[in-house]
């Protein structure tokens, strides 16, 4: 049995639990980190030495960051799609999780940590306005891409599909003026119609 250590409420445990549940991996969730705590114990550093949600324990296999965990889970499953049979189609998967991080992981958690976790009297409008005019030429990048493909890497969802698609719930959920970008909308529709996206990513934000 492969348990994922972390708070439901966590974006990047919402990716590994969705991932979970698409490639039909039988995972056992413990909340830990946030308001459980837990991740600052020597026993935990000693797994995670980031102090950091997930981490997934099967046996004496341990393994952090997110995004492995979410390739580790789809490569051990070997179910395309979400395990894409072709190298391309992995590649532009890659693609696309790495876009996440490095395009629109901390224009999000600057808007997220603004609007949901702060109180109304401290928050700073002028970065959370400035986050969300970066946040949105990323995700103008992918209303493009959209535009042209049902879902990141094809016609049906891959792990490329799962950075994003959590990130994108929190987007058109988020109390703010967004700009239309129709394929997006689109496409997180189509998320939506999926139980394990429901499930484990479309959860109240806290
Ligand atoms: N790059 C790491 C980031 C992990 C991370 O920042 N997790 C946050 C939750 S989203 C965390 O552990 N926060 C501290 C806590 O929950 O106590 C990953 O993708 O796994």
């Amino acid at each position: 049995m492969i348990r994922i250590l972390g708070r439901a409420n966590s974006i990047n445990v919402q990716k590994v639990m969705w991932t979970a549940a698409e490639v039909g991996s039988e995972v056992e969730r413990q909340d830990v980190g946030g308001a459980f705590g837990g991740n600052d114990t020597p026993e935990y550093l000693a797994m995670n030495p980031n102090g950091r949600v997930p981490v997934l324990v099967e046996g004496d296999f341990v393994l952090w960051e997110s995004q492995a965990i979410v390739r580790y889970l789809a490569e051990k499953s070997g179910k395309a799609p979400w395990w894409a049979a072709k190298i391309e189609d992995r590649a532009h998967a890659n693609q696309w999780m790495d876009f996440y991080i490095n395009s629109l992981h901390a224009h999000m958690t600057a808007i997220f940590w603004g609007l949901i976790r702060t109180t109304p009297e401290k928050r700073d409008m002028a970065a959370i306005g400035k986050a969300i005019a970066e946040a949105s030429k990323a995700w103008a990048i992918v209303d493009a891409h959209l535009a042209r493909s049902s879902f990141m890497t094809g016609q049906e969802p891959s792990m490329g599909d799962v950075p994003l698609g959590c990130a994108a719930h929190r987007w058109h959920a988020m109390p703010f003026d967004r700009p239309e970008l129709k394929n997006l909308r689109r496409w997180h529709e189509a998320l939506a119609e999926r139980k394990p996206y429901r499930q484990h990513v479309m959860l109240p934000l806290s």
